[in-house]
């Protein structure tokens, strides 16, 4: 355990000697506060020490990049393997794979990057300085699918949301809605909509501990004090996660594989019920379930392309099948977007958009560039 790690053991010593109470709010909002400094010091050291990552920065490639979270053996390289094109090796001992493995995979026309990465977790109890690792694979990930093996998946899951959670990774939250402007004096002002249950003292005392001492702070939801904390800490991401129980042909309950909101078993204030998927990865029960919802969750859309005289798109493959030529983008795109993905031989001197299809008021309206797009939406552009 090195000097940091020390530090932040007697920081929560002393605070399991004392007693919450109105009058120590103040006192252990600043303990947090001076817990998770240390701990952003644990996560960047290795980034300022050798600039660009090291051997954890791993390549993007697709549309989109999902990360395998889980414990050892719940079946992380069978799934990359049943949904990609990898071939990763699969035991059933821990700790066979050693490095970042990627595959890809074609759903809807989209290439998503997905990364079976051994040790991310698997090894987190070793050390705090493990936690580096997680985040730097997790800060580029769109999106964390959580692995849990079916019968043990309660304990798994609240195993791998602490670990998560103290290595600074939010999963499907939103940014706490605190805006900090800092100022040349003054003292730190407080602006909020919401009553707060926090007092303004400790506030003011969070936001000294990370060296702010002038600033307005404008606050638009009803703060927790690790929401509050969360508005400082430099080393924090918010990343969308799905649940994934694997292995559900093992306990036969007569059950078939699906798609259902189980309400979140750690109770943690402030999240959000967990949505889990159930699959068998070996057998290939619920893959389709598990690939619906992460195009969902990832937030991917199809935008197919017409030509300039509005006939559809198309090139054959496989001996003669059509296939409509489609652009694949995020869900809050506009059709401008779009046009960008195209590249500029295609974007010159376009200005407007004509639509069919979803979104579509009529076949071939004529639309602005700043126009949303839908999924399956038809589009040239004029
Ligand atoms: N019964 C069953 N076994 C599975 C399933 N998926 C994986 N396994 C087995 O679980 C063991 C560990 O799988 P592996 O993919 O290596 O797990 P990893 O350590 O998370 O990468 C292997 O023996 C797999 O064959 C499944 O859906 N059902
Ligand atoms: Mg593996």
């Amino acid at each position: 355990m090195d000097n940091t790690e020390k530090q932040i053991e007697a920081i929560q010593e002393e605070m399991r000697k004392t007693p919450y109470h109105k009058g120590t709010q103040k006192w252990f909002g600043k303990m947090r506060a001076k817990i998770a400094r240390l701990r952003d010091q644990i996560l960047w050291r290795p980034f300022l020490a050798r600039q660009g990552g090291g051997g954890f920065s791993v390549r993007k490639f697709g549309d989109s990049s999902v990360v395998l979270v889980g414990l050892p053996s719940v079946g992380k390289s069978t799934l990359l393997n049943a949904l990609t094109n990898a071939k990763s090796p699969t035991a059933e001992y821990a700790f066979t794979t050693v490095s970042v493995i990627p595959g890809m995979m074609n759903f809807n026309g989209a290439q998503i990057q997905i990364l079976d990465v051994p040790g991310l977790i698997e090894g987190a109890s070793r050390g705090a300085g493990r936690g580096r690792e997680v985040l730097s694979v997790v800060r580029g990930a769109d999106l964390l699918l959580i692995i849990g093996e079916r019968g043990k998946e309660e304990n798994q899951f609240m195993q791998i949301d602490r670990e998560l959670l103290t290595n600074g990774v939010r999963i499907n939250q939103e940014p706490p809605e605190v805006a900090v402007k800092k100022l040349l004096r003054g003292g730190i002002k407080i602006n909020s909509t919401f009553k707060q249950e926090i007092d303004r003292e400790t506030i003011r005392e969070v936001a000294k501990e990370f060296g702010i001492i002038n600033a307005e702070i404008t606050i638009r939801e009803k703060l927790t004090l690790d929401r509050l904390i969360d508005v400082f800490a430099t080393s924090r991401v918010y990343v969308p996660a799905l649940y994934v129980i694997n292995k559900v042909d093992k306990l036969n309950f007569g059950g078939t594989p699906e798609v259902r909101v189980q309400f979140h078993f750690g109770s943690e204030a402030g999240t959000t019920p967990r949505e889990v998927v159930r699959i068998s990865a070996e057998r290939g029960l619920g893959l389709e379930s598990l690939r619906e919802k992460m195009w969902e969750v990832l937030g991917l859309v199809r935008v197919y392309l017409r030509d300039p005289r509005g006939h559809p798109r198309s090139h054959s493959v496989f001996g003669g099948r059509l296939d409509l030529e489609q652009v694949i983008v995020h869900t809050e795109e506009t059709l401008g977007g779009v046009l960008g993905k195209l590249g500029p031989d295609a974007s010159i001197g376009k200005t407007e958009a004509r639509i069919w299809g979803p979104g579509a008021r009529f076949p071939g309206q004529i639309v602005s560039l700043g126009t949303k797009v839908q999924d399956r939406m038809e589009v040239t552009f004029v």
